[in-house]
């Protein structure tokens, strides 16, 4: 039988994310996905609140956190795992082995220079695909999903997926596949792997948008998705798909936070060196993005 672990979701308003901490039950040991460096654009001022809470979750359970790990590099939100892991003393910073394109393209437009390295190894830990690890005693299996980004990874914790921005809510869709390295079809593809899931399987997504103003939600089920996904449900054909996510992604405009999170994401979570004056800064880079 497959275990269940519990899935504590923590909602980030300010940018539409969903954090997780998920547990066992059995033995306290719990993992922490995708969580949030508060920042406010206006004042280029970090906090911690959204981070806290996770701690605070954390320390309230008892839990024992292995894993801090990340779906992606985010483009819509700064990564608070290593505030997180300075914080809890624990924790194996991970995220998915194909982060070395990512790294290289962000690297490039921040001009971060010959001496940051782009093979990885900022993060603790680089999951493959099909890389099996254990929370507790519930089994988990990294399961690279790109096409978001090249180098998405869902998390399959017991009968849990966490599917970072592959999959929203059936009433939304998916991520968009028109950041660098983004594709479309590989999305499609992606998709199927997760599609021959369980049915039963939970789906955590990391963003809810909230259509037509519902409720923010966040899980659903590898057979709800399969019905009835508005974009990618199992009767829509990958050229349909393609063409429709194309078409959508044209219509888009760049996240509000990209700027800031891209160079702190790709550097594992540390915000920039100190300068001479011994305040940090961060980048603008004109008429890239
Ligand atoms: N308005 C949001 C949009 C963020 C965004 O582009 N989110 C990505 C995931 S990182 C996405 O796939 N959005 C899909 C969509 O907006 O249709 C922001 O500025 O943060
Ligand atoms: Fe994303």
């Amino acid at each position: 039988m497959t275990a269940t672990p519990t899935v504590i979701p923590h909602y980030d308003p300010a940018t539409s994310t969903i954090s997780y901490i998920v547990a066992d039950p059995a033995t306290s040991r719990a993992a922490i996905v995708d969580s949030v460096l508060d920042y406010d654009p206006k004042a280029a001022r970090v906090s911690t609140a959204s981070a806290d809470a996770l701690i605070a979750e954390v320390r309230t359970r008892d839990l024992a956190v292995d894993w801090i790990v990340e779906t992606h590099v985010h483009a819509d939100h700064l990564s608070a795992a290593r505030y997180i892991q300075n914080k809890l003393g624990v924790g194996t910073v991970g995220i998915g082995d194909h982060i070395a394109p990512v790294q290289r393209d962000f690297a490039d437009i921040f001009d971060m220079g010959a001496d940051f390295p782009t093979d990885g190894r900022q993060f603790d830990h680089l999951f493959t695909d099909e890389e099996r690890f254990a929370i507790g005693a519930i089994e988990a299996r990294a399961i690279y999903t790109p096409g978001h980004t090249p180098a998405c990874m869902s998390y399959l914790i017991g009968d849990a997926v966490f599917v970072g921005d592959t999959l929203f809510m059936p009433d939304y869709g998916t991520a968009r596949c028109d950041f660098p390295g983004g594709d479309a079809r590989a999305m499609y593809q992606s998709i199927q792997r997760l599609f021959a899931l369980p049915p039963e399987t939970r789906v955590f997504t990391a963003h809810d948008y909230q259509p037509n103003g519902r409720a923010p939600a966040w899980e659903s089920t590898i057979a709800e998705q399969k019905a009835r996904n508005v974009q990618i449900n199992e009767s829509v054909t990958e050229q349909d798909f393609v063409a429709k996510r194309n078409a959508r992604d044209a219509t888009l405009a760049a996240p509000v936070l990209i700027l800031p999170s891209l160079q702190v994401n790709i550097r594992g979570g540390d915000l920039p060196d100190p300068s001479g004056n011994g305040r940090r800064y961060l980048k603008i880079p004109l008429n890239v993005i």
